[in-house]
Order: C-alpha cells, then structure tokens, then sequence
C-alpha cells in the first residue's frame, strides 16, 4: 500500500456507507508504526495519557489532543493516504477534529463501551454527522488484547441516546441489545500499520486487555470543512482545513522529534 495519494474505490466507498467501516492493511509501513511507537514510549504525555476507567473499573489510557505541530501525529494526520480518502468520506475538504493515543495495557487494559462518536459530538454543536476516524494499529489488535469492535451497518442507525457509564459515555443499553441481535459484530483485527477507517455513527467498543500484549492505537478524526461546531469548542478542531504533507515527512518529524525526547532532561518532560 503506502502511497501518497491514497484514494478510496468505488468498491471502498460503497462498503463504507454500507458497512460504516473500511479497513485498509499495511497503509502505514513497518518503519512508520514503529517509529510512532518509539517516538509514544519517549514522551510520558503520550505513553501515560488520562485514564478512563470502564464499568468494571478497568483501566484504558487516552493521550487526546488537536495541537498543530511539526511531529509525527500531524505527519500522519496529513498524510495523502488518510486525507484522501478522508475527503471521499465526507464529501470535500475535511479538517482535523483531534488526534490520540489510545493505549490499553496488558494484563490491566480496560474495556471501550459501545458508542457512537457522533454520540457525543453533537454535544459539541456538530449539525451533522459529518465526521470520521481512521485507526491505525500500533502494535497488534487481536480479539484477546481489546480490539475494536464494530456493529456492521449500524452507522445507518443515526444518532441514538448516549449517557454515563463508569467514567465513559456510552449508547442506550436497549439500542445496543435490539441492534446485536440482527448487526453482525466485526473484531477488527489488525495487524502494525493497518488502518480502520470508520463513520461517526458506526456503533463500536472494545474489550478489556487480559493478555500479555498491549494494544496501543492511533486515531486521528475528521470533521467536514461545513460541518463547523455552531458554537465555539476549545477542545477540537484545527483554525483550517488540512492539506496533504509530503510523506517522508513522517519519518523525518519522527525522527527529529524522538532525538528531541532523548536530548531531554526526564524532569522536563
Ligand atoms: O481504543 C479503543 O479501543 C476504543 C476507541 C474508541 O472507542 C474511540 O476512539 O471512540
């Protein structure tokens, strides 16, 4: 795969308003997710993150932020492959909603209730659902270290009715029950550099990690240029639309920025 201007096939794209989800294998190379990997361990803000404790009281880790910058996330987040496609998605130019790190330890990971992004979008002033993720897997995602996990098709459920449970916001339950009854439940298994693109609307979770690996993932989002929360939101959204970087931008950023975090006193960090 790794090409720099990625595009969807018709084939993609109609699996995607079917489905609600497309997954693309190897759209990052080996050198890419490792060197994403490296540069997360380095820096304690990414490898830590907050936690999100799920119902049972396990623990996931979030490291979330839309933060414009000359590194790695913003490479990858500008990368042709994603944005392309990201542009088909939603129907022209698209803009950075956020970016972050999704880490689930082993043996400690937590559990992801089902959700629908949108579900807690549109609490911040998104008219439509407009929006979009692509999940890059860092290290492998397998059934037993909490991969995704996705309704198939629910994406043209619309929006449904999200409150608290533990510390996450999560679907109604009834939903849930009555949609798993006639949606398939896909485990999205990937392999390092296998990307999940998937609608603001697709029903997903994911479960706790019991393993002895840990499953860390990249996800960047997307909001449509048109689709502009109505009122202000500090807490996503780049000021513009996001334009293609040059690919070996990834690595150069990666690189340049995980000398910097060894150059750094740990204090500093
Ligand atoms: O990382 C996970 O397993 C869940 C991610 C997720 O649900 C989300 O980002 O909306």
């Amino acid at each position: 795969m790794n090409q720099a201007n990625y595009e969807f096939t018709g084939q993609q794209l109609a699996e995607f308003a079917r489905d609600g989800y497309v997954i693309v294998p190897g759209l990052f190379t080996q050198a890419e997710t490792e060197l994403l990997e490296r540069v997360t361990e380095a820096d304690p803000r990414m490898s830590t993150g907050g936690i999100m404790k799920d119902a049972d009281g396990g623990e996931s880790r979030i490291w979330l932020t839309c933060a414009e910058g000359e590194d790695i996330c913003n490479a990858i987040a500008r990368s042709g492959r994603i944005l392309g496609p990201m542009e088909q998605l939603l129907g022209g130019a698209t803009y950075i909603w956020h970016y972050k790190m999704m880490l689930k330890e082993p043996l400690v990971g937590g559990a992801w209730e089902w959700h629908q992004d949108y579900g807690y979008w549109y609490g911040d002033g998104c008219l439509f659902p407009d929006l979009a993720s692509c999940m890059i897997a860092v290290n492998k995602a397998t059934r037993e270290n909490g991969c995704l996990q996705v309704l198939r098709g629910s994406n043209r459920m619309g929006r449904i009715d999200h409150g608290m449970r533990g510390g996450q916001v999560g679907a109604n339950l009834e939903r849930i029950e009555a949609a798993e009854k006639i949606l398939e439940c896909v485990y999205c298994e990937l392999d390092p550099g296998d990307a999940l693109f998937f609608h603001s609307n697709t029903l997903h979770c994911s479960g706790q990690n019991r393993s002895e690996h840990a499953r860390w993932a990249f996800i960047c989002c997307y909001n449509a240029m048109n689709n502009q929360p109505y009122r202000k939101n500090d807490t996503h959204g780049q000021a513009a639309a996001a334009e293609i970087w040059e690919d070996d931008l990834i690595i150069d950023y990666g690189t340049r920025q995980l000398e910097d975090l060894h150059a750094l006193p740990k204090e500093t960090l």
